[in-house]
């Protein structure tokens, strides 16, 4: 079988996906013709057509965190964020994902609180449990975010856990890398892990040693991007020696890293360190309608770039489960995924 028919095929799981990164361009437009009809108004069409960062855009990585806020205005309601959610979902079930851990940022708005922002996207995520994919959702707090800020929300999201115990699973630090100390999230994120929730860190996107070293001995139980750890990528050797010491299994988001040159091309992408280190990874879209990708397509790419056989990257697909958040559902994506590779003798 070749990549263009496996990589679409195979049952995958997402673990690193940003809601509002995530909405494509008909997702978008039908945001708009959802909020026309219920009279909020939100953003001009000119602006979706800057949403899309793809290969060779001028924009970077801080340039980015602009472009979300064309998707923010328009999932402010109640009724427009449970139909990104929904659609989302399913465009994720579409392309052969198994189980997702969506993320998102709970945002207060004119028309819903930040209490009213989890519980939304828990209730459709719930509302859908009947799909072929399964899904949980990890709370975000953004960097830029006060420490008092930060608290409110991991409390927040300790009370909705108690709530939706069977939606979320953990809580995580995004954001501009560049904005913010990892130092000041402790706390918050300590709360959090006391009360049952599992920690994600987006780490290292930027060259920044010092926090990387925080983080990692922080102990999350994965990282995201994981960009600038390996010393040939900005990292020490005593960044690279924790993350082998602790094998923190790393969210990898190929297309993300190129298209917002944290990476310099496919080829040069960490992936290789890590892979050949036998860290623990998973293969993500991070923003897939951001940058205009799926993740059977970063399988794809992974597969060309790295010369990965069938064989290997059912391997990643199948050892991925083994990092998914929810335990109660490991055992059964797996088989599903086995069945997958058995039945085609991969
Ligand atoms: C760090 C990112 C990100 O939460 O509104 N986000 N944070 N690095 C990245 N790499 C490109 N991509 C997305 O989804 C959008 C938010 O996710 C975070 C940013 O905080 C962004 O505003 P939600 O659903």
């Amino acid at each position: 079988m070749d990549f263009n028919k496996l990589c679409p095929a195979m049952p995958k799981v997402e673990l690193h996906a940003h809601l509002n990164g995530s909405l494509s361009r008909s997702t978008l437009l039908e945001l708009k013709r959802f909020n026309a009809d219920t009279g909020v108004t939100d953003t001009s069409d000119a602006f979706l057509d800057e949403f899309q960062i793809g290969a060779g855009d001028t924009r970077n990585l801080s340039d980015c965190f602009q472009v979300f806020n064309i998707a923010h205005r328009l999932t402010r309601t109640p009724g427009s964020l449970a139909l990104a959610t929904t659609l989302t979902l399913k465009e994720f079930q579409d392309d052969g994902c198994c189980y997702i851990e969506l993320r998102s940022t709970p945002k207060e708005t004119p028309f819903m609180t930040s209490r009213q922002y989890i519980e939304t996207v828990s209730e459709t995520l719930r509302s859908n449990a009947h799909l072929p994919i399964k899904s949980r959702l990890i709370v975000s707090i953004n960097r830029n975010s006060s420490i008092k800020e930060a608290e409110a929300i991991s409390e927040l999201t300790i009370s909705c856990y108690k709530q939706y115990p069977d939606v979320i699973v953990g809580i995580e630090l995004s954001g501009d890398p560049n904005i913010g100390q990892f130092e000041d999230f402790v706390p918050s994120l300590t709360k959090a892990r006391c009360a049952g929730l599992k920690i994600t860190l987006h780490c290292g996107e930027v060259c920044n040693p010092k926090e990387v070293l925080e983080m990692l001995r922080f102990r999350p139980d994965r990282i995201g991007h994981g960009v600038c750890i390996h010393p040939n990528f900005g990292g020490t050797q005593e960044t690279w020696d924790a993350l082998c010491k602790f094998q923190i299994p790393v969210e990898i988001c190929l297309t993300s890293n190129v298209n917002t040159k944290s990476t310099l091309d496919y080829n040069s992408h960490h992936f290789k360190e890590l892979y050949n280190a036998n860290i623990p990874v998973i293969i993500c879209t991070d923003d897939k309608g951001v940058f205009s990708t799926s993740l059977s397509q970063e399988y794809r790419i992974c597969a060309d770039v790295f010369g990965l056989q069938p064989p290997q990257l059912a391997k990643l697909a199948s050892n991925a489960v083994d990092y998914v958040f929810a335990d109660e559902e490991k055992k059964s994506i797996k088989e599903k995924i086995l069945n997958f590779i058995n039945k085609n003798g991969l």
